[in-house]
């Protein structure tokens, strides 16, 4: 079987060396002439464990190299980003999908399978990517198999979930997925469920979704406890314990490139019936404000001048600043202009990020934890003794270990500076 895909980002990259491990003669393609030139030289332009590696042993058996066009091939995996647009929904843009697929369609002969990998809003593959190639004479499900396959791995997990994760495949007719399913069958050792197109949509959509209202809920109770002046970490943790219960965890707000782009893409189809799922964006997206808000009241209790910011990143242990919440705070807080801010992140490497942790710490008032890296789980003393104020305001509720002379500070307790301007204490 010979395989082109098209786009090698999180998700393209490890899709093609996972086919190239398993004897598939796979070709890349990417607009980006840098990123070819890195992988053909061997070397990975994103971070994920064990795909180094792999690279190497996919380019060293042949079986992978990358170009910057596409070739004649036996099956089409298209993995390229499907931002959210600048309308009124945020609504999915296509527009790379469908160049994707513009730029293959010279190249297809009979038999041919196309897989659509990117996220895409409901009914996608029917309205927009069929009508394509229909345009231009193919008969979908017998000259050309076309697919809907969502991916569903978690970075930093990707090269196993790719194998161990159940995978769904939503053709357009019968025939179409049962071609994505003998794609698929190659190296997945989870369960393959076979649907129809929109099913496989709309499913992947609501995985994401589910998340993103549960944590609106989480949050919208984390609001209404800090104005009732309730331990909402308490009754998180409370009503856990009913076995049919599971409250979400609240946080700075939702980021990375699914559970805040994702839902959008519902809400743009169906505007009037998607009412929680935009509510539960909203919510979510309010976060940073509720944040803001609960430093001033920190900082005004103290007097305080310089904070520090804890993790940039939209979660934890990862690189990745897309989207995120964290960012969001600290570039408010800087346009405010009200304090001094510094950010601290090991895993985020820019010069605007101070690299020491002492430093980023030095006459600071407060520490304020935005991520939760395991970094951050534990406070070594003597990094911190030369803070102004030695206060930690942790949004994540990560901290287990700190010093007595710390005033820590978090979603259960934050209600206690609603009553300024009396001082806590
Ligand atoms: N978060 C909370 N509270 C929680 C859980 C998460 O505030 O209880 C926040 C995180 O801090 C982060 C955001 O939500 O800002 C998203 O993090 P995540 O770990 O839930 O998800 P992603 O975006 O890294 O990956 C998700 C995964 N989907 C689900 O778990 C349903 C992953 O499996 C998908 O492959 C990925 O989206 C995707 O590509 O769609």
């Amino acid at each position: 079987m010979k395989l082109c895909v098209i786009g090698l980002g999180y998700i393209g990259l490890p899709t093609s060396i996972m086919f190239a491990k398993h004897n598939v003669n796979v070709l890349g393609v990417d607009t980006n002439p840098n990123v070819i030139n890195m992988l053909n030289s061997g070397r990975i332009h994103i971070e994920e464990p064990g795909l180094q590696e792999a690279l190497i042993e996919v380019l060293n058996s042949n079986k992978f190299k990358a170009a910057k066009d596409p070739e004649a091939a036996d099956v089409f995996i298209v993995a390229v980003p499907t931002p959210n647009k600048n309308d009124k929904y945020k609504s999915c843009d296509l527009s790379h999908v469908i160049s994707a697929v513009e730029s293959i369609i010279p190249l297809l002969g009979k038999g041919n399978t196309i897989i659509i990998e990117s996220t895409i809003g409901p009914r996608s593959m029917e309205d927009d990517i069929k009508p394509l190639l229909e345009k231009s004479g193919f008969f979908i499900g017998r000259d050309i198999f076309l697919v809907h396959c969502p991916e569903r791995v978690l970075p930093g997990n990707i090269l196993n979930e790719l194998i161990e994760n159940n995978r769904i495949v939503g053709g357009i007719t019968p025939k179409c997925t049962e071609a994505g399913v003998a794609v698929y069958s190659t190296f997945v050792k989870g369960e393959i469920i076979e649907t129809n197109a929109k099913t496989a949509e709309m499913s992947k959509l609501m995985e994401n979704t589910f998340r993103d209202v549960n944590i609106a809920l989480a949050n919208e109770l984390t609001k209404i406890c800090s104005q009732l002046e309730i331990n909402a970490l308490e009754v998180i943790a409370m009503a856990n314990k009913h076995p049919r219960v599971n409250l979400h965890i609240p946080g700075p707000g939702v980021g990375g490139h699914c559970l805040a782009v994702d839902p959008y893409f519902i809400v743009s189809k169906s505007p009037k019936s998607a009412k929680l799922i935009n509510l539960a964006r909203e919510i979510n997206t309010s976060m940073p404000d509720f944040v803001i808000d609960g430093v001033k009241r920190i900082m005004e209790n103290c007097n305080g001048k310089v904070i520090t910011i804890f993790g940039l990143t939209y979660k934890g242990n990862v690189d990745d600043i897309r989207e995120s919440p964290a960012m969001e705070i600290f570039s408010t807080l800087l346009e405010q202009g009200e304090y001094e801010v510094r950010a601290y992140d090991p895993y985020v490497k820019k010069d605007w990020v101070v690299s020491n942790v002492e430093d980023a710490v030095e006459d600071s008032d407060l520490i304020l934890i935005l991520s939760d890296h395991d970094e951050f789980k534990t406070f070594e003393i003597k990094d911190y003794n030369k803070m102004a104020n030695k206060q930690i305001y942790d949004t994540k509720n990560i901290v287990k270990d700190y010093s007595s002379d710390f005033t820590y500070i978090n979603y259960g307790n934050i209600f206690k500076y609603n009553r300024l301007p009396v001082k806590v204490n």
